[in-house]
């Protein structure tokens, strides 16, 4: 009989809690069954230097040290209580939060759960083979370290299905771990978390872009009036910084890698770039406008009466609620969303409390842009003359009122022959692909060691040297 108290640190009195506990002695040995099936291939008996949550305290609650992946303490952690919190937004704005679920709106609350939930195993399924081609013993760990987090973000939510949903969250939460990313049968419920992560590039683009969809819906949701998941969500947060820190400074590690060899080789054309071992611009673009745009679709319809009634409800709130200086009630307000019609793209304003998908998808896009300017003047630094740009809203969009149109990336609505002409400059090929994966054969393993297409990063983990040993094979 396991002591769940003792291997599994938590500030929800776990140990007193035997409802919880017993949910847990069933979920817990699937969750590791699922781990050793699915976690990261030929990683079990590896020590890697990992973070590890052991508490919410804003100084201490990280803890860094060699540990086996399947030992890790995968935590039960929320934010600390306020009293006086309140549903700042919607219908039941003014009312104390609801320390339990509201009857009327348990299954969208037990539906919300479930969609975020799913979306954290899928990333660890989506790049459960990238450990064998690392770059470095530092990328290793970091991948390393965004799998244990996504494992422990499955918890937070399965922690809210276990305590607050009853025998549906039981089983809600069994769901979690028998569907699988790209299965036909049994996918994963959302489109980006059934596309491969099949190289280092889609891994970093998929950090940047994609786990920054984790964080906007997070904050969305940090916002509920259901207290225990606002409370939840905003843990889960101060984690999820590192896996986009993780994903802007890989790819700004590959741009400065391709940049510098450019300047010195004094080559410009994608092959001769390629000829020399690193990844072409072109590529990069390619591959920024394939994830751009599937993580716009993880917002979900541009008018979407799910998100009116979310926020009507008081269930899921927008971007930064509590700061925005309005109604909290949108009864009067409009939004402008864009829609295709006679071969072009018109605006066109709804109902705000229609469009609360695309607003958050728009808050999305101001902090992509900030980032895309941060790579570009990584290009610019090393005077490459290359410009990388944000595709348009509408490029490759198969949710919201793009889908079915075939937008260019410069936002002209052209037809689908036309589209298909273009679209080997637009997105990665097969050819692509394998030229990237070419590169990523075989792992390198030597500390202070980095493969040929990276850039080595300016400093180490938690003040660690660059030749640190950050993972030890035994
Ligand atoms: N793929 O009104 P609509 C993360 C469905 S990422 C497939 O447009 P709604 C992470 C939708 O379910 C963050 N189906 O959408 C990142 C609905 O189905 P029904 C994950 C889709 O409900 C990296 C129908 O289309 N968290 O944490 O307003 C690594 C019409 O729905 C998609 C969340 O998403 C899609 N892309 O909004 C690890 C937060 N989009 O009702 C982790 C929770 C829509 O017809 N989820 N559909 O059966 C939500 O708030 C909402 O479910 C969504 C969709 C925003 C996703």
């Amino acid at each position: 009989m396991i002591d769940y108290t003792e291997k599994i640190p938590n500030n929800v009195d776990l140990g007193r809690d035997r409802v919880l506990q017993r949910a847990l002695e069933h979920w817990q040995p699937a969750y590791m069954n699922w781990w050793y099936d699915m976690g990261p291939t030929e990683s079990h008996a590896l020590d890697v230097y990992l973070r590890t949550a052991i508490s919410v305290e804003p100084d201490g609650w990280a803890l860094f040290d060699y540990v086996k992946m399947p030992e890790y303490r995968w935590g039960i952690f929320l934010q600390p209580r306020d009293e006086k919190r309140e549903v700042n937004f919607g219908i039941h704005k003014g009312q104390q939060a609801w320390q339990d679920v509201p009857g009327e709106y348990r299954s969208t609350l037990r539906r919300i759960i479930v969609t975020q939930g799913d979306t954290e195993p899928a990333s660890v399924e989506q790049q459960r083979l990238l450990g064998m081609c690392c770059p470095s013993l530092y990328d290793l760990r970091n991948i390393f370290q965004v799998n244990v987090e996504e494992g422990r973000h499955l918890w937070a939510m399965v922690y809210l299905l276990h305590r607050y949903f009853g025998r549906d969250g039981r089983e809600e939460a069994e769901a979690l771990l028998d569907r699988r990313s790209g299965d036909t049968d049994n996918p994963r419920i959302l489109g980006a978390f059934n596309e491969p992560t099949p190289d280092w590039l889609a891994f970093y683009m998929f950090t940047f872009f994609t786990d920054r969809d984790g964080k906007f819906q997070l904050c969305a949701l940090a916002e509920s009036g259901f207290d225990p998941l606002s409370r939840t969500c905003r843990f889960m947060l101060t984690e999820e910084a590192h896996h986009m820190f993780v994903g802007e400074t890989g790819v700004g590690r590959i741009i400065q890698r391709t940049c510098e060899v450019m300047s010195e080789h004094k080559v410009d054309a994608p092959s001769d770039v390629r000829g020399l071992g690193v990844i072409d611009l072109q590529t990069i673009q390619r591959y920024l406008n394939f994830h751009y745009s599937v993580t716009l679709d993880l917002y979900g319809s541009d008018v979407s009466s799910n998100a009116a009634n979310y926020f009507t409800n008081g269930l899921k709130g927008r971007y930064r609620e509590t700061k925005l200086e309005d109604d909290h009630v949108l009864s009067d307000s409009t939004y402008p969303v864009y829609e295709v019609a006679g071969g072009k793209i018109n605006k066109k304003e709804v109902p705000a409390l229609t469009a609360l998908n695309e607003r958050l998808r728009d808050d999305y896009i101001g902090e992509i842009e900030d980032g895309l300017a941060r790579w570009q003047r990584v290009i610019d630094n090393t005077g490459v003359s290359f410009r990388l740009r944000l595709p348009h809203k509408g490029f490759h969009r198969e949710i919201g009122n793009f889908a079915g149109h075939f937008i260019s990336p410069e936002g002209d609505v052209l037809t689908e022959e036309a589209w298909k002409q273009h679209e080997s400059e637009w997105l990665p090929t097969v050819k692509d692909h394998a030229y990237v994966q070419s590169l990523m054969c075989g792992r390198v393993t030597e500390p202070g060691k980095f493969a040929n297409w990276i850039a080595p990063p300016i400093r180490g983990i938690n003040g660690k040297p660059m030749n640190f040993q950050y993972v030890r094979f035994n």
